[in-house]
């Protein structure tokens, strides 16, 4: 077999040199290939760690060219994004409001995110939030979702603006004709939370959410202070310089609350749907008991019985009662909601799209939570802005298992900044087919009303211990 080696020598030296001139040719030529495929893989790559080669048909390429934040107090604060694109004109309006801490949000999307983002394709949504939320090593929290949501909203803004679709046609589509909302009814005695509730159905609403004061206590959550309930619905009654510290008890509470539902009923009849939010105050065997007290008066849902900490005790509610539960404005993170749609320990999923990650977050929690028959409850109160209230819109009338929405009325002072959002009518929430999120800042007009320090009030019981607000 060692025949071809003669070969070689019989080819003589020429011979081989036009072997090895041949090998090195291909060698060069295989080698330019394979420099021609890492070129187009490290496209790939560059097209996979944001920034693309134009992924919309024959659109160029975009990139983002800066991230504007804008903190502004018409009648309340509120923390807004901008994220300008290489495109002229195209930019996408984001919310990154949080209660109480605004300016800490602002500063981590100046000092910390906008860096990150200048030169990024702002149509790498998924890409961008991954590298946000894992990127950063240290991940989630209020402040970190919050500013992620911005951003996120931001993109899909973006994004629907360059497809000239509303953001739940990318979501895929409308699956219901309008989102069920429900509004609240404060006040500081029975009469005159059923007036509120009365008015509430004159103007379409099909359900309210009801809270009333609670006798000998200084200030119950989500009812007016000294304030009249129209000038307090839907906002937190006393924002303040410094947080006012209210006065709880879970005995009078637990009394007060099942007859208010027992009044309720007696007024209203039992078509309306009623609501409470227990705004995470109770003690699991104080939950229980309240759930079961309720279950004659058959609520769309009672809310926040337990703080975030403790997802467990929801068995303990579960084996007491059938009232339907809510629960989570207080996660941050997709990784909380699972264990309580897992097990079915709650009925609707109440995340906050604004403090959980935004529009990719909460698609995610509504799909887990369809696997399981929970149905979604975003969060939606006066103090995110109406950019958030938006996307929960965009995402419950394109999801199947949407429950209810909660909702607000911004004032004209409000909508002077920030224009658009969705509507209300007869019961339901919709939003425009306008491209985005449907909603725009008027950041001269956010120049008027500077940022003011506000704080969310504390709670302490009467032996002066702290108690969950
Ligand atoms: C409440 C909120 O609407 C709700 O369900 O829990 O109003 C909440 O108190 C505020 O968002 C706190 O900032
Ligand atoms: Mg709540």
């Amino acid at each position: 077999m060692h025949k071809p080696l003669s070969n070689i020598s019989q080819l003589g030296r020429r011979g081989f040199l036009g072997v090895a001139g041949v090998a090195a040719l291909s060698h060069s030529l295989l080698s330019r290939r394979q420099v021609v495929r890492a070129l187009l893989a490290k496209d790939r790559l560059a097209e996979n760690t944001g920034s693309s080669a134009g992924s919309c048909r024959g659109l160029p390429p975009l990139k983002i060219t800066d991230v504007r934040v804008i903190v502004t107090c018409p009648d309340r604060n509120y923390v807004l994004v901008k994220v300008l694109t290489s495109e002229p004109g195209l930019y996408g309006v984001g919310d990154a409001t949080l209660n109480g801490r605004e300016l800490a949000v602002a500063a981590d999307l100046e000092q910390h995110i906008s860096p990150l983002l200048i030169g990024r394709d702002p149509e790498q949504i998924e890409d961008t939030w991954q590298y946000l939320y894992r990127g950063p090593y240290w991940r989630g929290g209020p402040v970190q979702m919050t500013a992620l949501a911005g951003i996120d909203l931001a993109l899909w803004d973006i994004k629907g603006k360059r497809a000239n679709m509303p953001v739940y046609q990318l979501l895929g589509g409308r699956t219901r004709t309008g989102a069920l909302a429900y509004t609240h009814a404060s006040g500081r005695n029975l009469v005159e939370v059923e007036g509120v509730a009365r008015r509430a159905l004159e103007r379409g609403f099909k359900c309210v959410r009801a809270q009333v004061a609670i006798p000998g206590l200084e200030g119950t959550y989500g009812t007016p202070g000294n304030k009249t309930p129209e000038a307090a619905a839907g906002r937190v009654a006393n924002m303040a310089e410094l947080p006012q510290t209210e006065v709880f008890e879970p005995a009078p509470y637990l009394r007060a609350v099942p007859r208010l539902f027992e009044y309720l009923r007696a007024k209203l009849g039992p078509e309306v749907e009623l609501l409470h939010d227990c705004h995470e105050k109770l003690d699991p065997i104080q939950a229980a008991r309240l759930a079961h007290d309720l279950e004659p008066y058959h609520l769309f849902f009672l809310e926040d019985c337990l703080r975030p900490e403790y997802k467990e005790s929801f068995r303990l509610i579960r084996e007491h009662s059938t009232t339907p539960l809510a629960m989570g404005e207080l996660f941050n993170s997709l990784w909380d909601c699972v264990p309580l749609i897992k097990e079915q320990l709650i009925d609707y999923i109440r995340c906050d799209l604004g403090h959980i990650g935004g529009i990719t977050a909460a698609r995610k929690v509504a799909a887990l939570a369809e696997l399981f028959q929970v149905r979604t409850a975003w969060h939606g109160p006066g103090d995110i802005g109406p950019p958030t209230h938006a996307a929960n819109v965009h995402v419950d009338i394109s999801i199947p298992n949407f429950g209810i929405q909660e909702m607000v009325f911004f004032p004209d002072v409000t909508r002077e900044v920030i224009s658009g959002g969705p509507e209300f009518k007869d019961g339901y929430m919709n939003v425009s087919d306008l491209p985005g999120l449907g909603c725009d800042v008027n950041e001269e007009a956010a120049k008027k009303y500077p940022y003011r320090r506000a704080y969310l009030p504390t709670a302490r019981r009467k032996d002066g211990s702290v108690q969950d607000w």
